[in-house]
């Protein structure tokens, strides 16, 4: 199991990459500050090993940055893939590697050329030629290369969630009370971060129990809709959550302040339980101090009808039922000792 040191996001330090057009211009504006000398042809063969040299620098820089398929947490192999294609970017990194060798290649082949030509005229034509088909292949067929750096520079904003980390997943329709329950429940201060595909920010709070530490997830904007009104991808973005180790606690609102009725609530509560079959799930019926007992009494019939066990009566404002919840949980988190192979 990972310690509580802070998690930092497989993506956070991920190099400058440059699109197929930045590579290009950078070309472009360093080729004409070669020095001129005498001899031409050093001269040529340094402009054209000019142009090899900051392509490759810039193509391996690519091909070293992206994650490793086989080894970055399943969690964030989703969420990346949310933004770019698995099989575009599995296709694309070959494609990288492909017109790598086919640069190479040619740099090599003109570069002999030029060396065992003697005429001027030649030795800067074949400098033209090689420099000018080796741009064509950056700028024709290495367009991809803009999608790949398109989507790992919004990986790097990706939130930061240890994917070993025992996590409580909180989800519930608008205005339950799932952010207030992350604060009293969280003992550092929550940190936010975008998530894929929502307009609000995904929050990450922690809690230390003896030696467990788990991170607490409030998830606005994500699991508070039906599943049907979500497009493939965004229902992927969700769907990366199953990949985390944990738990999902369902907050449900029936008091005078609800928004939702219980039913749209049972609803979305309906879809969350198809979407994540393997989770372990907790409902919690929450505001208990302005609700009545008979709203009540409403709740935990459907949640019966539904064959959920673990349901909790609380209130996140005033800390009613809280303990007795947390302990629970924490009990559950403790004795399914999760790790990677839960993912
Ligand atoms: N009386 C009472 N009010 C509560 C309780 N829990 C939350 N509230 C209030 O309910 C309102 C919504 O709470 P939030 O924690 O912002 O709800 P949320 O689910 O995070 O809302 P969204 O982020 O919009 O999805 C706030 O005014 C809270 O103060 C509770 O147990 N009792
Ligand atoms: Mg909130």
């Amino acid at each position: 199991m990972s310690n509580d040191k802070e998690y930092r996001q497989p993506y956070e330090n991920l190099g400058y990459l440059l699109s197929s057009r930045q590579i290009v211009e950078k070309v472009l504006r360093r080729y004409p500050k070669i020095k001129r000398v005498k001899d031409l042809k050093r001269f040529e063969l340094q402009r054209l090993d000019t142009v090899y040299n900051i392509i490759e620098h810039e193509l391996s820089k690519i091909v070293r940055c992206m994650p490793d398929l086989n080894k970055t947490p399943r969690f964030y192999l989703e969420l990346l893939f949310t933004i770019i294609d698995e099989n575009e970017f599995t296709s694309c990194i070959k494609k990288i590697r492909k017109y790598r060798g086919v640069i190479r290649n040619l740099w090599s082949i003109y570069r002999r050329r030029m060396l065992s030509e003697n005429r001027s005229f030649r030795i800067s034509a074949l400098r033209r030629e090689c420099v000018g088909r080796i741009l064509s292949i950056v700028k024709r067929k290495l367009k991809c290369i803009d999608k790949i750096v398109n989507a790992m520079s919004h990986a790097r904003t990706f939130p930061s969630i240890d994917p070993l980390k025992p996590t409580i997943i909180v989800a519930g329709m608008p205005q339950v009370g799932k952010s207030t329950l992350v604060s009293t429940l969280s003992s550092a201060k929550p940190k936010i971060a975008p998530y894929p595909f929502t307009t609000k920010n995904i929050i990450v709070g922690h809690l230390k129990s003896g030696k467990l530490v788990v991170q607490i997830i409030d998830t606005p904007g994500l699991l508070d809709r039906p599943l049907h009104e979500r497009n493939p991808i965004e229902q992927r973005a969700i769907a990366a959550l199953e990949h985390l180790p944990g738990i999902i606690l369902y907050l449900i609102d029936v008091s005078k302040l609800r928004i939702y009725s219980l039913q749209e609530q049972i609803h979305v509560l309906k879809d969350i339980m198809a979407s994540f079959q393997k989770k372990e799930l907790f409902v919690a019926i929450n505001k208990i101090d302005v609700t009545s007992k008979e709203d009540v009494e409403k709740a935990l019939q459907e949640l019966r009808r539904l064959r959920v066990e673990k349901i909790y009566i609380i209130s996140a404002k005033t800390g009613y039922g809280i303990r007795v919840m947390l302990d629970d949980l924490l009990k559950f988190l403790r004795e399914h000792s999760f790790n990677a192979s839960s993912s």
